[in-house]
């Protein structure tokens, strides 16, 4: 299973970044990257800093990190929407898309730096990190303290039954394209056209406002801002190594906690809410249960959390839902609304590794099983593990090695340093960017 992750991640290599499916998502992708970075630090840390760096070269000069990074090599129309609908470059010159994804680099980069520690490395990417948060804080926060998003692709989870009611109030005529994912995997298992209608019509409407002004669609999400919050506190740590002060990260870190705990939970999970009109937004998906993740939760909330995780969200059976079964909107096999994902189980299961260890462990195991029986599909039916969307979907090879490193294999010990040691000789070190690097 090691050398077939390796393999897909090899596969899936581009000189300096990794494409997340050679097909159906050739450019480089902002979350992708840094999951990937996460399991390539495991045999490549050379290769996982590359790949952050890569994508953060492509970082706009308000400090955004932009969702897409195209490659200009791919052939027009390989995607939809292409640079022709985004229509904008980064100072770099890489033509990109104009929105972000969840802020879950800086976590990336401290654990890169934990499997191969380089301060050097931390401190290069450093300022770039607090330059993103810096873009979420001064373009993207509320009175309330909290991040909106202004994308349903910002939050990462697309078509998300979260999404249903502020979408349906979104304008939106003929797409004006094609679209090309459908070519690739089969339409009951990605988002409908409808959907696709309004994605197209929101990026275009906010393109037209120079990316600054959000339109119809903005909402506060738990996934995002818990992401928000982790990457303050893998700041302070960062800040701590390079000799620079951590504790406007913690204390950044303390209060995004406290506002989504006032604002975002109720009833044993978080809620997104409409940054519009200012109403909650209850639904069952799995990002409410993100903020496990967050060091400063109240314990009483990762209690009832953890409570939630267990019956709303069946978790005891290894994979974590994207939405709650046994809800209306729940379908096991299309996208968002409700298949498992391994980045989303990863989250969870770092949150309940100090919480609920023996949860943790069913997790780690439920993602190693389903790879076992799928292959490293693009997500998994949460309850037959069967395999839906791409295959040789990058991110599910790179976090099974970062469980594999620390969790084991399917009755084998966790194997952190051996999987360095077994798969250095995979490592073709000359195809790494360093142009990138240095
Ligand atoms: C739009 C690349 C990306 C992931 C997202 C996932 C999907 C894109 C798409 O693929 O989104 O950004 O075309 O559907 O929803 O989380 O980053 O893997």
């Amino acid at each position: 299973m090691i050398r077939e992750a390796v393999r897909v991640l090899v596969a899936n290599w581009d000189g300096s970044y990794t494409v997340p499916s050679r097909r159906l998502y050739p450019h480089q992708w902002s979350w992708d990257s840094a999951f990937v970075a996460i399991g390539n630090a495991r045999w490549s840390p050379r290769r996982a800093r590359s790949e952050l760096l890569s994508l953060f070269g492509a970082q706009w000069r308000d400090g955004r990190v932009p969702h897409i990074v195209f490659n200009p090599e791919v052939p027009d129309g390989a995607y939809f929407p292409g640079p022709d609908v985004w229509e904008v470059r980064a100072p770099s010159g890489s033509a990109t898309s104009g929105i972000v994804q969840p802020p879950v680099h800086a976590l990336a980069a401290w654990r890169v730096h934990l499997a191969d520690p380089d301060p050097a490395f931390l401190r290069r990417i450093y300022p770039r990190l607090v330059a993103q948060q810096r873009f979420l804080r001064t373009a993207r926060r509320s009175a309330d303290g909290l991040i909106s998003i202004v994308h349903p692709w910002e939050s990462g989870m697309d078509n998300s039954p979260a999404w249903d009611v502020p979408l349906a109030a979104v304008q939106a005529g003929p797409m004006g394209a094609r679209r090309r994912d459908l070519a690739h995997v089969s339409a009951d298992e990605r988002p409908t056209d409808r959907d696709y209608e309004r994605y197209t019509a929101l990026a275009r409407a906010y393109r037209d406002t120079g990316y600054r002004r959000a339109g119809a669609f903005a909402v506060e999400d738990p996934l995002f801002n818990a992401a928000y919050g982790v990457a303050e506190t893998s700041l302070a740590r960062i800040a701590k190594v390079i000799g620079l002060d951590p504790d406007p990260h913690h204390r950044e870190a303390a209060e995004i906690t406290a506002a989504m705990v006032a604002h975002l939970y109720d009833d044993g999970l978080f809620h997104a809410r409409d940054a519009n009109t200012g109403s909650p937004l209850r639904s069952q998906s799995a990002a409410g249960l993100v903020p496990l993740m967050l060091p400063d939760l109240p314990r009483e909330i990762a209690h009832a959390l953890i409570g939630t995780a267990l019956d709303r969200f069946e978790i005891k059976n290894g994979l974590l839902p994207s939405y709650a079964p046994g809800t209306p909107e729940f379908d096991p096999a299309r996208y968002w609304r409700g298949p498992s994902w391994l980045n989303l189980t990863w989250l969870v299961w770092q949150g309940l590794r100090h919480r609920r260890a023996d949860l943790a462990e069913t997790l780690a195991d439920g993602m190693v099983g389903a790879v076992a029986r799928s292959g490293f599909r693009e997500y998994f039916d949460p309850f037959t593990r069967a395999g839906h969307g791409c295959r040789d979907f990058s991110w599910s090879a790179a976090l099974v090695l970062d469980v594999a490193a620390e969790h084991g294999l399917e009755g084998l010990p966790a194997a952190g340093g051996e999987i360095a040691k077994e798969l250095g000789r995979l490592a073709e070190a000359d195809d790494v960017g360093d142009h990138v690097l240095t």
